[in-house]
């Protein structure tokens, strides 16, 4: 059992989507409810979301994004559509910016892949999942701890200012850090999914202030395909506040390791005082997605690496799709935090 202070709401599983387009057929979403029962299963005592309301959602999302995400599930059942709401249409070649009211074009418009259906909870499950990420980062804020996690679920990292996608639909790791950077800290986000956190990236692409650090499946081979190269190094007045750190298919915590080194090194030149971590366990090797090779050891391996840092650390939980582990793996996470000094 964690004695890391562990945050989640039951209304956070709402969200259950039947499938999603892949490999050119539908199968079953991988991101199932399971999953958060899985994790939640590890903790005695999960304690339970405060509601911050929509003020520190807009503070990163789009408010006609966010409206969407309220209404899509609504207006796809008032076009007489059974099933999810999902786009097949999408504006992004060359298109110039339109105001469509039809629910199509509004999938297409606030969404880049077929992988991030709406659904009936949808709405409800995302709003609680960035609450949770809120409530655990009061937690460090109000010094309750030095590490807090969150149970994130929906994930967050894919999604951008303005889109959905990747199973993500408010991003809680960037919600988190932008209210943090409001309480006067120098946030730093260190994103460890398999795969690249694209919107996470997006949302602080051009600012200075928020470092945004990322070790995951090379894009060339791996989702999400069009971001997380390692070229991409931020822009404007946030030119070199992104670090992007791609590895092949097949690695193992050895080369895992030399990428985290060069990570930990950013994020202390940074000097930030606060981190947070955008915890992905599809890094895992029997990941039925994904495909790095780390196993449930060298989870406290890289934990007990980023706390050698020696900073207040939020931990909000993004990908993982080997059910049956992955509560196991997130507690071998989290216990290689159980040591730094308080
Ligand atoms: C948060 C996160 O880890 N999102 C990953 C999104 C990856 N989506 C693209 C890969 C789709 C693979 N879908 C397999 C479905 C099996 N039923
Ligand atoms: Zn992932």
């Amino acid at each position: 059992m964690s004695s890391i202070p562990a945050f989640f709401d039951e209304r956070q599983l709402a969200h259950e989507p039947l499938q999603e387009l892949h490999n050119g057929g539908w199968t079953p979403y991988a991101e199932t409810p399971s999953r958060a029962r899985m994790i939640a299963s590890e903790f005695a005592g999960l304690r339970p979301a405060r509601d911050f309301g929509l003020e520190p959602l807009l503070g990163v999302h789009d408010p006609g994004y966010v409206e969407f995400l309220r209404s899509a599930f609504i207006e796809w059942r008032a076009s007489g559509r059974d099933g999810d709401a999902i786009g097949y249409t999408w504006p992004v070649v060359r298109r110039r910016k339109l105001d469509l009211d039809r629910i199509d074009a509004k999938l297409g418009q606030y969404s880049y892949d077929a992988a991030t259906p709406i659904a009936e909870g949808t709405w409800e499950a995302c709003y609680w999942s960035a609450q949770t990420a809120l409530t655990a980062l009061s937690a460090i804020l109000d010094g309750n701890t030095r590490t807090s996690f969150a149970l994130c679920r929906p994930p967050g990292h894919h999604a951008g200012r303005d889109y959905c996608g990747g199973y993500c639909y408010l991003n809680n790791a960037a919600i988190a850090a932008e209210r943090a950077r409001h309480s006067g800290r120098r946030v730093a986000i260190l994103d460890i999914d398999y795969h690249h956190g694209n919107g996470t990236q997006d949302i602080f692409y051009e600012d200075p202030d928020v470092l945004f650090v990322s070790i995951h499946a090379e894009p060339a081979t791996d989702y999400p395909f069009f971001w997380g190269h390692k070229e991409e190094r931020g822009e404007g007045p946030g030119d070199g506040t992104t670090l992007n750190l791609p590895l092949p298919r097949g690695t193992e915590i050895h080369e895992y390791g030399a990428a985290l080194d060069q990570a930990l090194i950013a994020i202390a030149a940074h000097q930030a005082d606060l981190l947070v971590v955008s915890f992905g366990a599809d890094t895992f090797v029997d990941d039925p997605i994904s495909n790095f090779r780390l196993r449930q050891e060298d989870y406290c391996v890289i934990a007990s690496r980023i706390a050698a840092l020696n900073l207040p650390i939020l931990v909000v939980m993004e990908g993982g799709y080997a059910v049956d582990a992955l509560g196991h793996n997130v507690e071998a996470f989290l216990s290689g935090f159980y040591e730094v000094p308080a």
